[in-house]
């Protein structure tokens, strides 16, 4: 259970089938929730039932079995777990106490059943009545010199109705300092697009799957943290199309994977290769993959070859011949030097691209933490317009999202630099005059906190201390705020690591009914692919005393504005009055609102560049150049290893489930460093080395983990591996995107220094 010595042995099993219907039931078991979770199970993701909390991959519609996986079970388990953080519980613990447990111990512990208040004199969390809770908040928030000292946190599991009016209630406070979970995700997807293509978006929806002709997917654990991703991926497959695997790491399920829906393959015990091409790229090489694929097209097309979609680059675009420049003169001994892979197999990727006449190309964190992730997510657009493929079925931009309203959350208003003719919206439909500026974003919030800006910080959810990086600068940044709010589900982190007042507020959880004085509400989310569904919770809640995320934003806004001009008690009871505002403030996208999303499936919301619409200054689709080969800036140290952090199987982001990571074969020990073998050698260490890694940096600042376990692992050389949250100390607030403040949570420099 604890965090001791790793137990390492190859998972020789196809990823999904047996191993995760077992996996299932065991976790289900663990929390205690057999019949209360497989109850709850059967709704989820059903039209009438919620929304599954995991991730924001898309359902399939009118699906006739039960479309939910090990993950999605796992993060349904542990909120509807029967464990509770009682009174007595914070009674018997001092918060300096419960910082001494791990993530794992605090996640156990179970559901919050009542709001609490810091009381520094016991170093005790202590019972709190919702009242005097809303009456602290708005006497902080009251007191600020300026509201720019305050920042407000989203984390993406908010729904839209809380965020919408979350996003209402900041800006008549007069900031737009909206820190997002985003800034440290696909933020470099949603500032890196709209130039290129012109939304932020992915343009792919799930039914593209099924007539794509090539599939790539760059950057992205999808058997672990998209699982219903494989459902799409094992029937392309099936149907003989060929998917191109870009990673680092040989994840599990890119090489066999079991459908646990198909009964034939469950019975027989068998399974489907996903990957029909396996890149196995260094880390941050895939600048030079996606170069080295449009050099190949370029040289083919010069010598008479009719690949590039010529009518939709005259029709639609604007700046190939610079990117045609810019990869004809890159030399193959450099892209397979940067990329680490061979030339062959780059031109046997080209050659699956060309033939297609549908290509989607999906992507993940390992695109985006990177120090140009935007820029990068250019390039894939860029390669995507040679040919053609916006604007038909079966091709597309498919950025996959993490939390499961992380898109819908932005969608309605959580953006830090909102544009003029959204804040002209809400004034004409508010009737108060939202602040202009620019806000911070999440590394910038940081930094105010730390030179003493920030004074009051309130988190819609999310663990904030615990995902930003910098551990021990963000930890000691939080220390000096004069109030941190959480409002949250489960104990965590950033409870223990808080402001002189401090709240811990609790809400009703995804799968939980909320129940008003008008009757039943539902939420609503927009999924990855831009679909909005309704999301009705059918267990009661953990505890009487919980409130939903909407009357907690009404109620702090209440309390934090007395004279506003915005009828928040009337959005408390009735949600659909919620959506007829977000109607008013969107009407392009979410007109009729109310009536649509009653459909059991819900609806899309446009997306222009499906249409060969392109919302660009110009109208057209651009070609965005960035020369060179390399995503990060060179850094001249000869042990130099690049450090990408992970997500284990067995977490979602700060939530650690276990200490075992089963399809990379990890069991014990999330305290480990996947290396290649021969890295290993070179650095004169003994198999499984007990080391410390530090971060190569020029900012005076020392940054270092102990105790990482050595596990030979086939990584590329230079290449290195670790679990985040655990390893963020190593990195530096100021290691970023500078376009979109993503940290390069992908591309971290690190050296060994001790054993
Ligand atoms: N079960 C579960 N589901 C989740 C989450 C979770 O924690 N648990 N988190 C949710 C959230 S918020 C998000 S954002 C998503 C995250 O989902 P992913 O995008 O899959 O995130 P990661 O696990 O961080 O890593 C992505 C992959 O990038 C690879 N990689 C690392 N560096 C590079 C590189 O330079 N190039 C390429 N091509 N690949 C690289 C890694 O080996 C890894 O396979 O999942 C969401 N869903
Ligand atoms: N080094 C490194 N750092 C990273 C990443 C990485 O790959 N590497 N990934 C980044 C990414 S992609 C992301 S998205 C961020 C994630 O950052 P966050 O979104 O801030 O973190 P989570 O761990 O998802 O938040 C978990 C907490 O949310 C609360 N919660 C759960 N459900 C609900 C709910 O329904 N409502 C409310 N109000 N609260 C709820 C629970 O109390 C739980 O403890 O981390 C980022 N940090
Ligand atoms: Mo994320």
């Amino acid at each position: 259970m604890a965090d001791g010595k790793p137990r390492f042995k190859a998972y020789e099993q196809p990823a999904g089938g047996w191993g995760a219907a077992a996996a299932t039931a065991k976790i289900l078991l663990e929390q205690s929730v057999v019949a209360k979770g497989s109850r709850a199970l059967l709704a989820m993701n059903q039209p009438g039932g919620f929304k599954c909390p995991s991730c924001a991959f898309p359902d399939a519609e009118c699906k006739k079995t039960l479309d939910f996986c090990e993950n999605g079970a796992k993060a349904l388990a542990f909120e509807a777990t029967k464990f509770r953080v009682t009174r007595e519980f914070f009674e018997k613990h001092t918060v300096s106490e419960l910082m001494e447990q791990s993530d794992y111990w605090l996640e156990m512990q179970g559901r919050l059943t009542e709001p609490m208040r810091y009381d520094a004199g016991t170093d005790h969390y202590v019972p709190c009545d919702w009242d005097s809770a809303f009456a602290l908040i708005g006497s902080h928030l009251r007191a600020l010199e300026s509201p720019h000292q305050a920042e407000f946190y989203t984390s993406g599991r908010t729904p839209n109705e809380a965020a919408f009016l979350y996003s209402i209630f900041v800006r008549e406070f007069g900031t737009n300092n909206f820190p997002d979970c985003s800034n440290m995700c696909h933020e470099p997807t949603s500032r890196g697009l709209p130039p290129a293509i012109g939304v932020g978006k992915g343009t792919v929806i799930l039914e593209d799957f099924a007539h794509a002709e090539a599939i790539f997917v760059m950057g992205h654990n999808s058997g672990t943290n998209a699982p219903r991703m494989m459902t799409a991926l094992v029937e392309a497959r099936k149907r003989g199309v060929p998917i191109v695997v870009v990673n680092p790491m040989p994840e599990r399920a890119f090489i066999r994977f079991t459908e646990p829906q198909d009964i034939v393959q469950m019975a027989t015990f068998g399974s489907t290769p996903i990957a029909s091409e396996f890149v196995h790229i260094r880390i941050g090489g895939d600048l030079a993959l996606l170069k080295g694929i449009m050099k190949v097209i370029f040289e083919r097309e010069a010598q008479g070859e009719k690949i590039i979609d010529q009518d939709f680059i005259q029709q639609h675009t604007v700046g190939m011949d610079a990117v045609r420049d810019d990869a004809l003169a890159q030399a193959w001994p450099e892209i397979v030097r940067v990329s680490g892979v061979s030339e062959e197999q780059i031109r046997r990727c080209a050659e699956i691209y060309i033939r297609s006449c549908a290509t989607v190309i999906c992507y993940g964190m390992g695109v985006t933490q990177h120090q140009q992730g935007s820029k990068l997510t250019q390039q894939v657009a860029n390669l995507l317009f040679l040919k053609g493929n916006f604007g038909r079925p079966g091709a597309g931009i498919s950025p996959i999202r993490g939390h499961s309203n992380v898109q819908g959350d932005r969608t309605v208003g959580i953006d830090e630099k909102p544009s003029q003719a959204y804040l002209d919206r809400v004034r004409d439909v508010f009737g108060f005059e939202p602040p202009r500026a620019h806000g911070h974003h999440t590394v910038e919030s940081v930094a105010a906190m730390q030179d003493g800006t920030a004074k009051v910080f309130i988190g819609l959810g999310g663990n904030f201390v615990r995902a930003v990086p910098d551990t021990d600068r963000s930890y000691a940044a939080m220390r000096k705020l004069a109030l941190t709010v959480a409002i949250t589900t489960k104990l965590n982190r950033g409870h223990l690591v808080h402001g002189r007042d401090a709240l811990i507020l609790p809400v009703i959880a995804r799968s939980e009914a909320i129940r008003t004085a008008a009757g039943e509400q539902f939420i609503t989310i927009e999924d990855s692919m831009s679909n909005v569904t309704a999301s009705r919770g059918v267990l009661p809640p953990a505890s009487p005393d919980l409130l939903p995320e909407v009357e907690i934003v009404c109620r702090m806004a209440r309390a934090a504005l007395p004279g506003s001009k915005v009828p928040w008690e009337s959005y408390i009871d009735d949600y659909d009055a919620i959506r007829d505002k977000i109607a008013e403030v969107y009407p392009a996208l979410y007109s009729g609102f109310s009536e649509k999303i009653k459909s059991p499936n819900g609806f899309h919301l446009d997306v222009a560049p499906r249409r060969l619409v392109w919302l660009t200054p110009n109208g057209k689709a651009n070609f965005l150049l960035f020369p060179g080969l390399d995503v990060n800036a060179p850094v001249s140290d000869p042990g130099m290893l690049r450090l990408a952090t992970v997500r284990s199987h067995d977490q979602f982001n700060t939530t650690i489930y276990s200490f075992n990571d089963r399809y990379r074969g990890v069991r014990d020990s999330r305290m480990v460093l996947f290396m290649n073998v021969d890295d290993r050698i070179e650095r004169g260490l003994e198999p499984n080395a007990s080391i410390t890694l530090e971060t190569i940096s020029s900012d005076g600042v020392e940054r270092r983990v102990e105790g990482l376990t050595v596990l030979d692992y086939p990584m590329p050389r230079g290449s290195v591996a670790g679990y985040y949250p655990e390893l963020n100390p190593l990195l530096p607030l100021e290691y970023h995107d500078k376009i979109s403040g993503t940290p390069a949570a992908k591309s971290i420099p690190v050296r060994v220094v001790g054993s």
